[in-house]
């Protein structure tokens, strides 16, 4: 292999963390989440649970099941965890979800000349220093690595080596599999009577071009034969940092929602200045009873950690806010990240600081690989 790419996800993550911190939970099915599932263990699932199902239906289905809500707070702190140990073994890497992302191995060849070794000791690691299980899958590209991840989910792992190799596994696949074919992608598709992968191949590039554009005919052609050039990306910033709180039952009284924002906004500005990060925008969002969704946002003409700047961007956005029928859903973001650190420093603050390392300080630090791995 030219490139060797692994792809990481961690098993039912809010849910396994939860029973991590709850060992009495362990083999019963458990659900997080309040009015819709975000995420139930694999022993839940087994009842046909998953996520985005209401939660009055879970119900239904799983009576003896354990509901919990969602504690995001405790998750971002668990990936920050995974992505720090992570950065340790290579600064190429590609966070996309808090629980899953990319990393290039390439240069573990020598030092790990049995893939599948690696997998099991990256695996290993993971769970010694979190409690937590994931999968693996390791490919030639993010294709065939992500693809290979989902082979032996949960707590397995799976190498796909080359084109040869995924054509054996991934052929006689239906198309859904691949990254980009959503319900719409699909609809086209199978009218088409393309079903599988390799039925992508009954048709020629250009055709495929026709139906779906230049960009994406050319993608599924590629996909289908195992081609993927993308690079791994190193982009560790966190894109936003926000909170939403989802009402039990719809809210009339404006004065309720406001409140509900203003200790949204409390909450995130002081995650702002633990990270020392600076943010350029701000948005707003207020979902009504209808499922009708406001959102508003607005940015700094330079990106600030000055709590009287965000203030007023976010005052102005309460002020454009039309709560003119019952709301669902209200919340708030800061996007558009930096992190600065040229905080007065004093010599008392120093060793403070360094114990709140980062993923975005790591991601500058590391030029050498830790031999943890
Ligand atoms: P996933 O990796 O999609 O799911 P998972 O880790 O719970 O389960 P799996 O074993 O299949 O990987 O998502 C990671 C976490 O992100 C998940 O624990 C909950 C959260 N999440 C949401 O907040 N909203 C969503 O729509 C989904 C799918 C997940
Ligand atoms: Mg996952």
């Amino acid at each position: 292999m030219n490139r060797i790419i692994m792809h990481y996800d961690m098993d039912a993550f809010y849910a396994s963390i939860e029973i991590r911190d709850k060992p009495h939970l362990k083999g019963k099915p458990v659900i997080v989440g309040r009015r819709v599932i975000t995420t139930c263990n694999y022993e839940a699932r087994k009842f046909g649970l998953h996520s985005a199902m209401s939660v009055v239906t879970a119900r239904r289905l799983c009576p003896q099941g354990i509901y919990l809500p969602v504690d995001k707070d405790k998750y971002i702190k668990e990936a920050e965890i995974i992505q720090n140990l992570i950065l340790k073994l290579s600064d190429k890497t590609e966070f996309i979800a808090f629980d899953e992302g990319f990393v290039d191995i390439s240069h573990l060849k020598e030092k790990y000349p049995d893939i599948n070794h690696f997998a099991s000791v990256f695996r290993n690691r993971i769970f010694k220093h979190t409690g937590l299980s994931c999968s693996v899958g390791i490919g030639y590209n993010k294709l065939s690595a992500k693809l290979a991840s989902e082979v032996n989910k949960p707590n397995g792992q799976f190498i796909i080596k080359n084109e040869n190799e995924f054509k054996d596994y991934v052929f006689n696949k239906d198309i859904k599999i691949l990254p980009g074919v959503g319900k719409k992608t699909q609809e086209i598709l199978r009218q088409k009577n393309i079903n599988k992968v390799s039925d992508l191949l009954n048709y020629s590039l250009l055709h495929l071009q026709g139906l779906f554009g230049h960009i994406k005919g050319q993608l599924l052609y590629e996909y289908a034969l195992g081609i993927d050039t993308r690079p791994v990306k190193k982009d560790h910033k966190y894109k936003s940092i926000g909170n939403e709180t989802t009402y039990s039952r719809p809210i009339t009284d404006q004065d309720f929602v406001y409140q509900t924002l203003d200790d949204i906004f409390t909450k995130v500005l002081k995650r702002m200045e633990k990270k020392f990060y600076h943010a350029k925008t701000a948005t707003i969002k207020i979902r009504y009873g209808d499922r009708q969704t406001f959102t508003r946002s607005k940015s700094l003409k330079i990106h600030s950690n000055n709590k009287q700047d965000l203030r007023n961007l976010y005052l102005d956005l309460k002020e454009q806010l039309i709560i003119d029928k019952p709301v669902m859903l209200a919340g708030f973001s800061l996007s558009n990240l930096i992190i600065k650190k040229e905080e007065q420093l004093t010599f008392e603050s120093v060793p403070k600081l360094r114990k709140k390392k980062t993923i975005l300080e790591l991601q500058d630090k590391i030029n050498h690989y830790e031999d943890i791995f």
